[in-house]
């Protein structure tokens, strides 16, 4: 790359040797091997295109305040082409491998689908050409079918046949995007689909639709030989007040009852937990133990504000136990990877702030990677885990796991069990000595 695009140096590993936090690694080095993997092959870290390149970091009282050095091309096309130059340039410099868009990311819409579609080609042939000299890879792409004010009520859900038709389309060409750029993942986030209120709304027949338009893509995709995964992300609200693929536990009873637990699997991300009022770790772990888990949104939520803020996550209580859970899941799943589906706060509006944002982000993870392997290293959960539930092992409590002990058996090994002998098959927790000794691995693990 002959002109430099960013005023960045590429950023490097340092170790922790600095307190204050530059344009540098301290966590994130992308060859060390940990718990048997480069960190890279552990981690996968995307770029989402929306949020570096396209967000304006409006909030919904304020215009939008960022200042990209890609502003000064005013043609929405010209705009579009050079966003590709920096963002290879960014990806270059960052040291991601992956990066993930949605159709409408890279390209002005025309007047027609025909027309939209050719500005999106010659802007995916830009980026085809810069993975050939880069090897850069796409973890997923996905379509945009909630920002147009066409998917006002939904896109597979719609009320209006030819919004369920014009989506099919879109998704037809997003998919024949997917399998130029070699997509790993293919993911459906509910843009608009959910409801506002039950009184005009036909749930089932929307769910329904729903389905069917997933298994028009699956079957579409197998046509063209593009074998990416497929992946459903869930979310609670926002922007409906009833989104149908409100946590996990939802989507996988969804993706049961519609038959299409064999070829989709989840995108989990931080802030959408949050807002369903659960963990990140809580969805990583149901997706993980339905043998279910896909990608990773990697973002946070502030407790203190509603929405969904999208922040780069930060907090190494959250990012150990998400790589807790991959890493007893074996990885992030089958082509999964973390995507920074994040952005920067409105108030940090320079260039560089996109730096500094995934910066953290990395760091976060890695050094969330670290703790949580030597967690599993030591077997310090696995053994207080075994513990608690170790009366199962023998006596009544293997008779329960055999199947040899039945409501009968059951009753006449309690029927004369005193409170006191009850109280007495059962222990402490000691749950705040759990979380003492997971502060300790944070501490030590990354004091080293
Ligand atoms: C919205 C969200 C999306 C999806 C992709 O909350 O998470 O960015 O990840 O459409
Ligand atoms: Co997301």
């Amino acid at each position: 790359m002959a002109e430099q695009l960013w005023d960045m140096d590429k950023i490097n590993y340092v170790g922790n040797s600095s307190l204050t936090s530059g344009a540098e690694f301290h966590y994130y080095n992308p060859d060390e091997v940990v718990a048997g993997k480069k960190m890279r092959d552990w981690l996968r870290f995307s770029v989402a295109y929306w949020h570096t390149f396209d967000q304006r970091l409006v909030d919904p009282f304020g215009d939008g305040t960022a200042i990209r050095p890609y502003d000064k091309y005013t043609d929405p096309m010209d705009n579009a082409l050079a966003k590709v130059d920096y963002a290879f340039e960014f990806y270059d410099k960052l040291g991601n491998d992956f990066l993930c868009f949605h159709d409408r990311d890279l390209a002005p819409e025309g007047d027609t689908l025909r027309e939209t579609n050719a500005n999106l080609d010659k802007v995916v042939d830009r980026i085809v050409d810069y993975q050939k000299t880069t090897g850069m890879k796409v973890l997923w792409n996905t379509s945009n079918m909630f920002t147009n004010p066409r998917f006002v009520a939904g896109a597979g859900t719609s009320p209006y046949a030819d919004i369920f038709a014009y989506s099919a389309a879109q998704l037809k060409h997003s998919l024949e995007v997917g399998k130029r750029v070699g997509s790993e993942n293919y993911v459906f986030w509910g843009g608009r689909e959910g409801y506002e209120s039950l009184w005009n709304t036909d749930m089932k027949l929307e769910q329904e639709h729903a389905a069917k338009l997933f298994h028009m893509a699956k079957d579409y995709a197998n046509e063209i030989g593009f074998d990416a995964q497929m992946l459903l992300e869930p979310k609670p609200k926002e922007p409906t007040t009833h989104q149908y693929d409100f946590d996990a536990a939802t989507t996988i009873a969804f993706m049961k009852e519609y038959d299409l637990d064999k070829d989709f699997k989840l995108n989990l991300e931080g802030n959408h937990a949050n807002l369903a009022g659960h963990t990140y770790q809580h969805e990583i772990r149901v997706a993980r133990e339905a043998g279910l888990l896909g990608s990773l949104d990697a973002n946070q939520g502030d407790k203190l504000i509603g929405w969904d803020i999208d922040e780069y996550p930060s907090n190494l209580y959250e990012t150990t136990a998400a790589m807790y859970e991959v890493l007893e899941n074996g990885g992030i799943g089958p082509r999964g990877g973390l995507n920074f589906d994040s952005k920067p706060r409105r108030s940090s509006f320079e260039p560089n702030d996109l730096f500094y944002g995934h910066i953290v982000g990395m760091d976060s993870f890695a050094a969330g990677l670290r703790v949580a392997a030597k967690m599993e290293e030591d077997g310090v959960l696995k053994n207080i885990v075994a513990d608690r539930y170790s009366s199962y092992k023998s006596g009544i409590g293997a008779d329960i796991e055999s199947g040899k002990a039945g409501f009968k058996e059951l009753e006449a090994y309690s029927l004369d069990k005193t409170q006191a002998e009850l109280r007495a098959a059962t222990s402490s927790d000691h749950l705040e000595q759990i979380k003492d000794t997971i502060n300790h691995y944070i501490v030590n693990t990354l004091g080293k």
